[in-house]
């Protein structure tokens, strides 16, 4: 069975958008993934087409509509007891293991906010798990929808060809990926790293990793430590004494 995705959204016009491109949109037509769109205004119930009210107890903004988003959660729950997801700044970082986990499921339903965000009671009733893409605001969800959808599309079956499948590894090594060169050799005055035309695989396979230390090192400490803690924290203890 395909890895389904439905997107609750005011905007379905934005999908696939930008997913429609390279890989993604390959597997898309492989159907190696299936996209739903369903328009929570389709599920507003006066002749102005209401889905949002202002704020109880007061303030700046409007919120989403429980009556109106639950209807369009209980369409796209049919038949399907899929794992609903908001998408807020509010909500658990998105990591490459969560991305993995989720790409497990076999039907996502992504609920994307506008204006203030969603009356707390949706998240309540449906238990609605708070995913977000990063320490920013941004005007909906629909953006960290693509985020999240490309980041697990890329894990199913058959998306990647099988030398990106093997450079997957990156990653998930807890480590930033070592820098990369193509021709030509010599570009500006700056040459490919000489080891990398050595055609010597252990040296270049040692050289990577070593890129890939210094960069996690003075770039992002706080993956550095996890790394030495699960890797390296013992061999690191034995050099010391
Ligand atoms: N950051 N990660 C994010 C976001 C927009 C108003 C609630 C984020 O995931 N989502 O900034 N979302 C807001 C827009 C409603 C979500």
């Amino acid at each position: 069975m395909a890895f389904k995705i439905t997107v609750l959204t005011l905007f379905p016009e934005l999908f696939p958008g930008a997913l429609s491109a390279s890989l993604t949109g390959k597997a898309l037509e492989k159907g190696l993934w299936e996209l739903e769109t369903v328009n929570i205004r389709d599920f507003a119930t006066d002749k102005h087409k209401t889905v949002d009210d202002t704020p109880a107890g007061g303030g700046a903004g409007m919120v989403m509509k429980p009556d109106i988003l639950g209807s369009a959660i209980e369409k796209a729950l049919h038949q399907s007891m899929g794992k609903i997801i908001y998408l807020s700044p509010r909500g658990k970082s998105l990591t490459q293991a969560l991305a993995k986990s989720l790409a497990q499921e076999n039907h996502l339903v992504l609920l994307c906010g506008r204006y203030e965000g969603v009356d707390q009671r949706v998240l309540d009733e449906w238990n609605i798990q708070e995913i977000s893409i990063g320490d920013y605001v941004l005007t909906g969800g629909e953006i960290p929808a693509y985020v999240l959808i490309d980041a697990c599309v890329r894990l199913q079956e058959g998306v990647l060809g099988d030398v990106e499948s093997l450079n997957e590894e990156s990653f998930s090594n807890g480590l930033l990926e070592y820098p990369q060169y193509t021709r030509p050799q010599m570009w500006k005055n700056r040459q490919i790293p000489e080891v990398l035309i050595s055609g010597h695989h252990e040296k270049i396979k040692h050289w990577r990793l070593s890129e890939s230390q210094k960069l996690t090192k003075e770039r992002r400490p706080d993956l550095w430590l996890n790394y030495l803690s699960k890797e390296e924290k013992y061999h690191e203890y034995l050099t010391k004494i």
